[in-house]
């Protein structure tokens, strides 16, 4: 097995100058993809805020008093018909969110997530879920259930990751992944950039995202979305080119995964996103809502595709059928 990149060949990346950065990314991109395409997922909160965990990034932490009205878990049936209108919308992914530092081993919640899966895997999505930590059974019988993707973030650098979050290690992270990947289900694993951290933790970040073999087969990128109350401060000096360096340098970094520009998207204008998108992102959130937070409004996104020539890789037979259930 070759070596795993480290960070300061990440860094030289990095700081290339920027067209011959682009030209690196956009090969690699072509070489392991089509890039005239793009991925589209729509997230879902399916259990709101109250988590015990202490995220400084997170507006859903009970540790922080911000505007997030809690949620108890939705039931099946509710869930089932946000999926549909997902799929009908365009979306090939159905992505399940929880404030949860890990879901339930068992019970009725439990039977429901499940049965969450199976219904949703039903529809003709792809399913993905993100419920905190989970041991070897409960990864299992995710997968038995249909999830193909499972989103788990290193969210930053290990140094960093120790000054925002205080409640679990990034080894509790690595050990969730590790349960995902023996389950048989595909890893979504990625980070957020614009907490304050250093341009070494980014390479950090990266770096520990390349010595999960095999690579994570999606990375999301999300830039920090302040809400009032969480304790991390936005970095004014974030510039919307540290995002296009980012997801160039990890389109290099991580040439076969699909790499989602995600949360933080309304702050970029429609020329930003371009350059992520030339830079290697070839997946998006579509839906007006993240988990908590504003995302751009589908008929925008869905202009911006046809401006860039871009096709989705929904299957259209799979909105047809959603539209005519
Ligand atoms: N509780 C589970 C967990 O932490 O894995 C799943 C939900 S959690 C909200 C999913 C991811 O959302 C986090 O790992 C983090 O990367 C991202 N996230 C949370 N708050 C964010 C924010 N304010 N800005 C950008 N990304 C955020
Ligand atoms: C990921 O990396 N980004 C998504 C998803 N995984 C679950 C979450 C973004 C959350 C942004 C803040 C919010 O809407 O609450
Ligand atoms: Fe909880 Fe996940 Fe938010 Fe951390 S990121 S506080 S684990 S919901």
């Amino acid at each position: 097995m070759q070596k795993p990149i480290q960070k300061r060949d990440i860094a030289k990346l990095y700081h290339l100058p920027l067209p011959e950065l682009m030209y690196r990314a956009a090969t690699v991109h072509r070489k392991h993809h089509d890039h005239n395409t793009m991925q589209l997922s729509r997230l879902q909160s399916i259990k709101t805020g109250g988590c015990r965990e202490d995220c400084k990034y997170c507006p859903q932490s009970a540790h922080y008093k911000t505007p997030i009205t809690p949620e108890r878990l939705w039931d099946s049936e509710n869930i089932t018909q946000q999926a549909k209108k997902a799929l009908a919308a365009g979306a090939e992914r159905f992505c399940m969110g929880a404030a949860w530092s890990s879901p339930p081993k068992q019970g009725k919640a439990y039977e429901s997530l499940l049965e969450c899966a199976r219904k949703v895997k039903e529809l003709g999505l792809e399913v993905c879920m993100t419920l905190g930590m989970l041991d070897e059974q409960q990864a299992s019988d995710l997968k038995n259930a249909g999830v193909d993707y499972y989103n788990h973030n290193l969210d930053s650098s290990p140094e960093f990751y120790k000054t925002i979050i205080t409640t679990r290690s990034y080894n509790d992270r690595l050990q969730t992944l590790k349960h995902v990947r023996k389950a048989g289900m595909k890893v979504c694993c990625g980070g957020i950039i614009g907490m304050g951290e250093t341009l070494e933790d980014r390479w950090g970040l990266l770096e520990e995202l390349a010595k999960l073999q095999p690579h994570p087969e999606s990375v999301p990128i999300n830039r920090f979305v302040k809400v009032p109350g969480v304790p991390l401060q936005k970095d004014d000096s974030f510039e919307p080119l540290d995002m296009v360096r980012m997801i160039a340098t990890t389109r290099i970094v991580l040439p076969t995964s699909v790499i989602r520009l995600s949360a933080g998207r309304t702050d970029l204008s429609k020329e930003a996103q371009s350059l992520c998108i030339l830079a290697g992102a070839n997946s998006l959130f579509i839906g007006d809502k993240l988990l908590t937070t504003p995302n751009n409004a589908p008929a925008s996104d869905f202009a911006l595709l046809a401006d860039l020539g871009l096709r989705p890789t929904t299957k259209p037979s799979s909105i047809r059928q959603a539209a005519n259930p």
